[in-house]
């Protein structure tokens, strides 16, 4: 059996205002490509459809007219399942009508019990290939209240990988009930941050934001990360929230597909796509990561001023005609008017490239601030003792290096400085 894994969508994202139509338009129908070329059965939308509990109407028209574009296709099944971003009632409002068309949508557990959550999937002879465990974002309430009374008043930490492990559990005897002893793979899907994964947040500080807009201490204190050991075992488990392809603890067949499009600048510079899995009769697996189209170009580009002007000219040339949207992060340059220099920079753009903002480096700013608790020292070997001294002095004193305030007070203690440094 085949099918296509995706998640997080973000349908009507618009990042800085951007309007993204086009971008969603041109990866459906890509999608929809890569689903007849490939022969995919199956189609896993694991959870954050839409971006906000109450989308556009054009997020909702994109997303129903892709929908009905699949009834002409090889892909004969449809498993959605609501993320943390959608309204779980929105989705689940045209569940009966979508079911009618084999696309089924379950948005959350409530109301639901486990076994309306498993469903069979069917190939393009009407044979059952493999079931679904569908599995939705559980909010934290719910993942209370599967717990029997005593576990309920268990430390947060606990939480989720006692609740994740029964919930997991409790489908899994479900699922193997539908199975009924065929030998057919099983399927099991998740809205939900996993500890132990591979790539950029494994890399992060406890104070840097995650893909989720969250700081990463806030996603493993109070909204907990779910333990790998919970996992049922099944064939493949087909996770989202997280925005980028990665296995969790390194096991192939739990993983999350990332999401297809860039959702903020620090995930610009990433790969975007989805996965075609495939389980042959041996159970085997193989997974390959499909790039989406690159309909728009996003580039988060941190650079000191003189190098931002050769960055901007060489994607003038490689981005051709294409929208390209940047986040510029400058370097101060000692001399150089950071404004003026900027404007006049962005000015000369071609009308395709727009800078959606422009700020000064997180690292510098924090070192040109008042302490350097957040520096990052092996920046400082890239600056002399004399900017080092400037930049600390204006920061002190909150003055401008081309204010008369400013040179005064460059003119009265930089030399101190230097006589200082001289001597250690
Ligand atoms: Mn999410």
């Amino acid at each position: 059996m085949r099918f296509i894994h995706t998640a997080d969508w973000h349908l009507g994202n618009q990042m800085h205002d951007i309007d993204r139509k086009e971008e969603y338009e041109a990866f459906f129908r890509f999608l929809k490509t890569k689903i007849v070329e490939k022969e995919a059965e199956s189609l896993i939308v694991a959870g954050d459809v839409f971006d906000t509990v109450n989308p556009s109407l054009e997020a909702r028209r994109l997303y129903y007219t892709f929908l009905a574009s699949l009834v002409e296709s090889p892909c004969k099944n449809v498993i959605i399942v609501g993320g943390n971003h959608d309204s779980s009632a929105l989705l689940d409002s045209a569940k009966e009508l979508l079911e009618v068309l084999n696309i089924r949508v379950v948005g959350s557990i409530s109301n639901l019990s486990f076994s309306e959550m498993c469903f069979e999937l069917k190939n393009s002879k009407g044979e059952v290939s493999g079931i679904c465990m569908a599995l939705p974002f559980v909010r934290e309430l719910e993942l209370r209240n599967i717990l029997d009374e005593k576990s309920k008043k268990i430390e947060d930490a606990d939480l989720y990988s006692l609740s994740y492990k029964k919930l997991y559990d409790v489908l899994f005897a479900e699922a193997e009930k539908l199975k009924a002893g065929r030998n057919i793979p099983l399927i099991a899907t998740g809205h939900l941050y996993a500890s132990d994964l591979d790539g950029r947040l494994s890399e992060k500080k406890s104070n840097e934001k995650t893909d989720d807009g969250m700081k990463v201490l806030d996603v493993l204190g109070t909204l907990g990360a779910v333990p790998p050991s919970v996992f049922p075992k099944v064939d493949y488990v087909a996770l989202g929230h997280i925005h980028y392809a990665t296995m969790v603890a390194k096991n192939p067949s739990v993983r999350y597909s990332g999401s297809p499009f860039v959702m903020g600048f620090d995930e610009a510079n990433l790969s975007h796509g989805f996965l075609c899995v495939t389980i042959d009769e041996k159970k085997s697996l193989s997974v390959e990561k499909i790039e989406s189209p690159h309909t728009f170009i996003y580039r988060r580009i941190s650079l000191s001023l003189s190098e931002i002007k050769n960055e901007l000219e060489r994607l003038k040339k490689i981005g051709g005609d294409k929208k390209t949207f940047l986040e510029l992060y400058y370097k101060k340059e000692i001399g150089v008017n950071a404004q003026e220099y900027l404007d006049e920079e962005i000015r000369s753009l071609p009308e395709n490239i727009s800078v959606v903002s422009w700020k000064i480096a997180e690292s510098e700013k924090s070192f040109f601030s008042s302490g350097f608790e957040n520096f990052d020292a092996s920046e400082i070997k890239n600056l002399d003792d004399k900017s080092v001294f400037t930049e600390l002095i204006l920061s002190k004193s909150g003055l401008e290096a081309e204010s008369e305030e400013g040179k005064a007070a460059l003119e009265k203690f930089l030399p101190l400085f230097m006589k200082i440094a001289g001597e250690a």
